[in-house]
């Protein structure tokens, strides 16, 4: 597997700022050495370059709109040059808003390809706002509503079928802290949704196996890891932290289960910000969790 990083150093999706500075800090964290030791063959491709972030309030429902638009187009264009050229792009945050170029760019490409995709989106977030119910204007709680055809143009049209996404490709994990005009819209749309509730109720186990069923031999996979999705005991790093999210373990497993399916094809990593981390703790979980990913626990089981 030939992996390519791409750092987007940027907070212009959000409110609380620092994820700018998340690409340093995960390299720094040695994310590199984590994927070559399972084999991977690693490209950094470095930093792109943007507008600044600068600290407007909304226009229309939308903060930064001009500056978020620029970032993503920048993501699409890299993220699409290497997954076209049969690499596995690595999309190092940034906020999440970055991932409507990213996703977007895998989509054209699997559309290309005739494969299916499925898009797996780790949060406490549903990221499902609209200019019209979005409590803050803040877009990197927009991502996925605009790749499945609501937002703005630009955006929305980023990679050029509309939308980027059918409402079926994706499945949400982790979900606990979900705006009510968010929750009325996911609902309509049939987002599938396998939130905090549902991996108590039912295990992490089987809300995983469900989120990963029906997968065609042929279906690209894409994971897009918010760190938020994380408990906020051991994932402080954030800009959003939420209370009550996956253990350390529960999110390996997450992690695990989708290195068995075999068809992991790009990841997002996002949301990291550095400037709120206690000692890099943040960082390093979520080089251990790009292990896991990986295949870390492949081969280790043996019974008699
Ligand atoms: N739902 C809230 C909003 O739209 C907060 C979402 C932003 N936080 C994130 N996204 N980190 O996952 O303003
Ligand atoms: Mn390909
Ligand atoms: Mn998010
Ligand atoms: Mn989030």
């Amino acid at each position: 597997m030939d992996v390519s990083l791409i750092g987007a150093p940027t907070d212009v999706g959000a409110s609380v700022v620092g994820c700018r500075l998340g690409p340093g800090a995960l390299r720094l964290a040695g994310i590199q050495a984590a994927f070559e030791r399972f084999g991977a063959t690693v490209v950094d491709r470095g930093d792109l370059t943007g507008p600044v972030n600068p600290m407007a309030p909304p226009v229309d429902g939308y903060r930064h709109l001009a500056e978020v638009t620029e970032w993503n187009r920048s993501v699409h264009d890299a993220v699409y040059a290497e997954v076209s050229g049969g690499r596995m792009p690595v999309l190092l945050g940034g906020d999440h808003c970055l991932a409507i170029g990213s996703v977007s760019a895998v989509a054209r490409h699997c559309r290309e390809q005739g494969r299916p995709m499925r898009l797996l989106w780790f949060d406490a977030h549903a990221d499902y706002n609209t200019a019209s119910i979005t409590p803050s204007g803040n877009m990197h709680g927009m991502p996925v509503a605009v790749l499945t055809g609501n937002g703005p143009q630009d955006l929305v049209e980023l990679s050029g079928a509309v939308p980027a996404l059918a409402t079926s490709d994706v499945r949400q994990i982790g979900l606990r802290d979900v705006d009510l005009g968010e929750k009325h819209l996911l609902h309509e749309h049939r987002i599938e949704v396998f939130d905090m509730r549902y991996l108590d109720e039912v295990g992490v186990r089987e809300a995983m196996r469900m989120a990963l069923d029906d997968l065609d031999p042929d279906t690209h996979v894409h994971v897009s890891l918010d760190l938020d999705f994380l408990d906020d005991t051991i994932a402080p790093g954030v800009g959003t932290p939420v209370r009550g999210g996956p253990t350390y373990r529960e999110a390996h497993l997450c992690m695990e289960m989708v290195a068995d399916t075999g068809r992991l094809g790009s990841l997002d990593i996002v949301e990291l910000n550095p400037a709120l981390d206690v000692r890099s703790e943040t960082a390093r979980l979520a080089v251990d969790l790009v292990e896991s990913l990986f295949g870390k626990s492949t081969l280790l089981r043996v019974h008699r």
